[in-house]
């Protein structure tokens, strides 16, 4: 079976290429009544976009979104959501060299594999440009999990190479903090630490310079999650999202709460205790929630009310501006050098497209228990 579409009761089916006349989204799942217009789409869309600031990709992509169906006057009608965004700023010539060579890292050599025959014009399918109707489905619903329970859906740069923010509580970190300096500047790395932004920008402009490229970790959070999302055993939440993340261009791994820490502790160590949060609510209205959250938002694979806290490794882009060993589509040795036009490190934009991927899960997995039957009020 293909693999364009994901989700259940919430599902996105997406269509294009990124040299090819634009992109569509098709959300099927969404409830009727949440206002939503295309300068709603256009906000992440601009953070995801490339040409956005110095540090990334200088393709020029406008990214204006057309919303084709499924709102009326403002509003959600409840049948199909389509959404297409047109590519303006192709240049294919920068591909022709590429046309009967593997570049090193990229998925030319797989879809050779796989089908015979690719678009090899910028990537094609497997372009990192597919997240930009991601990300327009991620407005529809990080929407609706707002409205549906409070929900809220941030994510921000962890790590760029060695360099490691200090992030006191995920939780707290605010959309604001992720997209300015304290200074009102742009924050175009978006690290909430302001320190390490700056020595981060530092480093992405130095591997620039030298021709290469460098990976690090975003960190996604959500708040406002109730307890009760993921369906065991195989649809468990942190499942699905790991599927969410993994399903992104350049993610080599996914974590959640301690992650791999955990191999490093001991059970009295990991266990996150419970106590009844009284929150000033009377008796007969406790919260049960935990006093550290080690668990990452998810027990059992279910969330447990307390912030789910992930995190995803991005490899250092495989487009490079120098020679590289490889061989032709018929096995002859010879270099390439990717042309193109590239960005020196993928976290800036990964992380509106990471946000995207967590709110589609969450929106997917609360229509599902609604639907069940089991859902609380939230
Ligand atoms: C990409 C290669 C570059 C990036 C592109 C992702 O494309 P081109 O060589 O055509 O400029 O610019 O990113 C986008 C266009 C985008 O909108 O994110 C790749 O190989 O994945």
């Amino acid at each position: 079976m293909p693999g364009d579409s994901f989700g259940h009761a919430f599902r996105i089916t997406t269509a294009g290429e990124s040299h090819g006349p634009g992109y569509v989204v098709v959300i099927d799942g969404c409830p009727p009544g949440l206002a939503l217009s295309e300068a709603d789409l256009a906000v992440d869309l601009a953070r995801r976009r490339p040409a956005q600031s110095r540090i990334v990709s200088p393709r020029d992509e406008p990214d204006v979104p057309e919303i084709l169906s499924g709102v009326f006057e403002g509003k959600t009608t409840g049948t199909s959501i389509a959404v297409l965004i047109r590519n303006k700023d192709q240049r294919s010539r920068d591909y022709a060299d590429i046309k009967d060579k593997y570049r090193p890292g990229h998925a030319d050599f797989t879809y050779d594999a796989k089908y015979g025959a690719r678009d090899y014009r910028g990537g094609g399918r497997s372009s990192a440009r597919e997240t930009t109707v991601r990300v327009a489905a991620g407005v529809v619903a990080k929407r609706l999990i707002a409205s549906a329970f409070g929900g809220r859906v941030v994510g921000y740069v962890r790590q760029v190479g060695g360099i490691v923010a200090e992030v006191a509580d995920p939780a707290a970190v605010t959309l604001e903090q992720v997209e300015r300096l304290p200074d009102g500047e742009p924050n175009i790395v978006r690290c909430p630490d302001p320190e390490r932004a700056a020595e981060m920008v530092a480093l992405i402009e130095q591997v620039r310079e030298a021709r290469d490229s460098i990976g690090g970790v975003a960190e996604v959070v959500a708040t406002g999650v109730p307890a009760g999302l993921g369906e065991p055993v195989f649809d468990k939440l942190k499942a699905d999202l790991a599927k969410a993340l993994f399903s992104l261009p350049a993610v080599l791994g996914v974590e959640y709460g301690v992650g791999f820490g955990c191999a490093l502790l001991r059970g009295s160590e990991n266990n996150d205790l419970f106590y009844a949060a009284r929150d000033g609510r009377p008796p007969s209205d406790r919260r049960i929630a935990t006093r550290t959250n080690r668990h990452g938002g998810m027990l059992g694979g279910i969330s447990s009310g307390m912030p789910i806290v992930l995190r995803a490794a991005v490899k250092p882009t495989s487009s490079l501006p120098r020679e590289q060993e490889t061989v032709t589509t018929s096995g002859e040795p010879t270099t390439v050098s990717t042309k193109g036009r590239h960005d020196p490190c993928l976290l800036p934009r990964f992380v509106p497209m990471a946000e995207a991927m967590v709110a589609i899960v969450l929106a997917d997995h609360w229509l599902r228990w609604r639907a069940s039957g089991r859902a609380s009020e939230a």
